[in-house]
Formats: C-alpha cells, sequence, structure tokens
C-alpha cells in the first residue's frame, strides 16, 4: 500500500525546539522508508530565502507589521510553488519548520495585523492549503529565549530581529498559537516543549501516529 504524502508544519515561539525535532522526525521516516524534505519558513526556496535575508536580520522597526506580513506571505507563496507543492506531488512527505500560523501568531497576536487581513492574504497566496498536520511546540517565552540566544551565540548569524522584540510580543505570539490549537483541534497537537529532546520527540512521533495512520 502506497502512503499518501503528507505536509507536517512545526510551529512554536524561539528555541522551542522545531529544527531539532524536524531532524529527529526525518530520521524516523527514513527508518520507516518513508522520503521527505525539510524546510523552513521564512525561505525553502531561493526566492524566499531571499526575502528571509531582508526580515530577520537588521533593526526591530524595520518594517511596519503589514509590510511584513506581506513579505512574509509572498515568501510562502514562492516556497509553496517551488518546494513544497512539487515536493508533495512527487510523493515525498514535507516537514516545515514553520508555516502560515507563524504569520497569523507574529504579525497578528504579535503586531497587531487583523487576523481576516492576513487571512485575505493567505487565499490569494496558497489558497485553501492547509498542513496535515501542525505540531506546536509549547514553551514559556523566557526559556525559548534562552535557548535562542544560546543558539544564536554559538553560530554568531545574527539572523536576531525577532529575538531582539520585547517580551509582551513574545507572549502575545504564544497566546496566538495556542488559540489557534483551540480552534483547530482537528489538525493542531501541542506539545510541551519544556520536556527533554527524547521525551519532546516520543511526543512528536505519538502524535504522527495517531493522526497521520502510520506506525513509526
Ligand atoms: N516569522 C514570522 O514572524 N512570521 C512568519 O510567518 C514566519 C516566521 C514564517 C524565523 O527565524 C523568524 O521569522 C522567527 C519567526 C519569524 N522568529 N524568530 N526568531 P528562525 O527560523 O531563525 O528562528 P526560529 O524559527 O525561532 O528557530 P530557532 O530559534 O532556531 O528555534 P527552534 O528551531 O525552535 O529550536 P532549535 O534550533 O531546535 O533549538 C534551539 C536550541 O535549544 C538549540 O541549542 C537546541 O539544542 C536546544 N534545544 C532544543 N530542544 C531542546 C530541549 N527539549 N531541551 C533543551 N534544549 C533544547
Amino acid at each position: 500500500m502506497t502512503l499518501p504524502a503528507r505536509f507536517v508544519t512545526f510551529e512554536g515561539g524561539e528555541g522551542a525546539g522545531k529544527t531539532t525535532q524536524i531532524k529527529r522526525l526525518g530520521e524516523k521516516l527514513a527508518q520507516a522508508g518513508i522520503a521527505a524534505i525539510a524546510t523552513r519558513e521564512p525561505g525553502g526556496s531561493p526566492g524566499a530565502e531571499a526575502i528571509r535575508n531582508l526580515l530577520v536580520a537588521g533593526e526591530v522597526g524595520r518594517w511596519d507589521p503589514t509590510t511584513e506580513a506581506f513579505l512574509m506571505i509572498a515568501a510562502r507563496r514562492d516556497h509553496w510553488l517551488k518546494t513544497i507543492k512539487p515536493a508533495l506531488d512527487a510523493g515525498k512527505w514535507v516537514l516545515s519548520d514553520r508555516f502560515h500560523d507563524s504569520t497569523r501568531a507574529y504579525q497578528g497576536h504579535g503586531r497587531g495585523v487583523a487576523d481576516a487581513d492576513i487571512e485575505a492574504l493567505r487565499r490569494l497566496a496558497i489558497g485553501e492549503t492547509k498542513p496535515d498536520l501542525t505540531l506546536i511546540l509549547d514553551l514559556p517565552v523566557a526559556d525559548g529565549l534562552g535557548r535562542a540566544q544560546a543558539r544564536l551565540k554559538a553560530k554568531a548569524s545574527g539572523e536576531d530581529r525577532f529575538e531582539r522584540m520585547d517580551t509582551g510580543f513574545h507572549e502575545r505570539m504564544r497566546q496566538g498559537f495556542l488559540a489557534i490549537a483551540k480552534a483547530e483541534p482537528k489538525r493542531c497537537v501541542v506539545i510541551d516543549a519544556r520536556a527533554d529532546m527524547d521525551a519532546v520527540h516520543a511526543a512528536v512521533v505519538a502524535a504522527v501516529n495517531e493522526r497521520l495512520g502510520v506506525t513509526l
């Protein structure tokens, strides 16, 4: 039996462990003989990576919230057309580090762009496309920023524009993800990201098995 290709997104605040968990789920899928790609937003295609450079570095006030939402969603359309859709069409699972819920949580809940406006842009950019499963890694803001800072120091990447936004912004963004999960319980699973990496991985695998009908 051939399994359908699945689109799985990982969401949450900075340092929640999305990159770590995507790598581990990718390894688990490979062991099970399931072809998958790992990708990220903003970015994931050459055009979207170019837009990413405009978004993740520089002054906090570089973009007003609506312009920032336009840029995120422009990058998403390119990512969808050039990377995600072709992979799904080729029968590969797609594991994406962030997708549209990040725009609703960051630019919407965090920076005050109306959800109706974000959703209008989403319809224009990607239509009714939705992930099959969204795993929201939930972590207290201070813990996540601490982890992200340690990682940034290690990489010296300078991609810290969002980390430098104030704590109130990060708290609103966290509550935004939880509100999305509450509104769409069939698509979203909230995972407690305070646990150690092995425990979070076990929760990710359990959610994938239960929601997507596989046995990893
Ligand atoms: N953004 C937006 O505003 N709107 C949008 O629509 C989209 C994005 C799509 C992208 O930055 C930024 O763009 C992002 C939101 C905004 N804001 N920020 N920052 P990014 O891709 O560079 O950043 P990120 O998505 O937040 O990734 P991150 O900081 O790398 O976090 P992560 O991927 O969730 O975590 P990690 O890299 O796996 O782990 C971070 C560190 O914690 C690392 O040292 C790990 O070894 C450690 N770690 C991981 N798991 C654990 C556990 N369980 N225990 C202890 N330590 C752990």
